[in-house]
């Protein structure tokens, strides 16, 4: 195998949810190790945000593939190579790359099954489905960020995420000075940006710092954001995330979101829901009755059983929820294993 073919390169993060589902699209369309470089961008010392990865996404988001043009010419790395920053494009792109009748490129002889939804009409659920799932109301960045509903579980989430935060704005700080000090250079854009992101961070440190104070104890200012956090937590989970919930196990066709054969959609859908069921408690290792169950609680709803899924999961006649029984038939998989770290 020459080394001289330039590889695609993958720039993850395993405590990213979209990233999950492009490593997930990996596993599922049989890509070998040695086809795509692997690259982990720690979130938590803010690689995101240094002018090289910048340069390659200037929204300083994970994943984002950049994919050699083989028969580009040209000398500058613009047109030598794209970036692809949307996860359902990155999916969508290793999804064409590697298919049953064109192994192009590829090292691998795994099965290559198609993931794109093959006839107009299920094209159309899916771009249905995928809109609910890669909205930013419920973007699962936002759903860890905004995931406490009182003061004891404020206080559970500053533990969890201030690590992050904290070394979020340590980084976008040295940035900024490095800058300031000319020993990088940065356009006006990329300074306003860091000065952005630093700001948004900030204003969820100040809930955060104040989480182990009883409501009692705050003073005013502190008083109003902490309510502001709640107002804003309680209208992500208890509109937006129970919405997208109740929506999608109504729209998906089960066993898998398009029916019998797993597609593009269930990969965005398995790193979300696992998002919301790790948030609501839950883990890799539940089953999907648990798994959704603890949802259900977590929302306070009731998701409608489905006699089908009861029959395709052979749950001994116990009607389940679609997505309980979707939830079972990706567990199933040998790429499960992505959310098993
Ligand atoms: N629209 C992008 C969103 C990707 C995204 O928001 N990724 C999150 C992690 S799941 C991220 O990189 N956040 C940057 C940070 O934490 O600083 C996509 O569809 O891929």
């Amino acid at each position: 195998m020459s080394t001289a073919i330039p590889k695609a390169v993958l720039y993850y993060s395993p405590d990213s949810a979209w990233s999950s589902s492009v490593l997930l699209a990996l596993e599922e369309k049989g890509y070998a190790e040695d086809e795509v470089d692997l690259k982990i961008v720690d979130l938590s010392k803010g690689e995101n945000f240094s002018v090289s990865f910048l340069r390659l996404n200037p929204k300083a988001t994970v994943p984002t593939l950049v994919v050699p043009f083989r028969d580009s010419v040209a000398d500058d790395a613009e047109t030598r190579y794209k970036a692809l920053t949307d996860t359902k494009a990155i999916i969508a792109l290793l999804d064409q790359s590697r298919s049953p009748l064109s192994k192009t490129r590829t090292t691998s002889t795994a099965p290559a099954p198609t993931l794109a939804p093959a006839t107009v009409a299920f094209s159309a659920t899916s771009n249905a489905l995928l809109d609910i799932l890669h909205a930013e109301e419920v973007s699962p960045e936002t759903l860890k960020f905004i995931n406490a509903r009182d003061t004891a579980s404020l206080k559970t989430l500053a533990k969890t995420i201030s690590p992050l935060l904290v070394g979020r704005q340590k980084a976008l700080a040295e940035y900024i000075a490095d800058s300031e000090a000319g020993r990088v250079q940065a356009s006006e854009k990329v300074k306003r940006f860091w000065q952005d992101k630093q700001s948004e961070t900030e204003a969820l440190l100040a809930v955060l710092r104040a989480a182990d104070k009883d409501d009692a104890a705050l003073d005013s200012a502190e008083k109003t954001k902490r309510e502001e956090f709640f107002a804003k937590a309680k209208e992500v989970w208890q509109v937006a995330v129970k919405n997208a919930v109740v929506k999608l196990n109504k729209e998906i066709t089960g066993p898998y979101a398009l029916g019998d054969q797993l597609s593009v959609v269930d990969l965005s859908l398995a790193s979300w829901i696992f998002e919301v069921v790790k948030l609501a408690g839950g883990s890799a290792e539940d089953d999907g009755s648990t798994a959704i169950g603890r949802v259900e609680r977590y929302l306070d709803v009731a998701l409608p059983k489905d006699f089908r899924v009861a029959d395709a999961r052979q749950k001994d006649g116990a009607a389940v929820n679609k997505l309980a029984g979707l939830w079972d038939g990706l567990r199933s998989r040998g790429s499960w294993k992505v959310y098993k770290r």
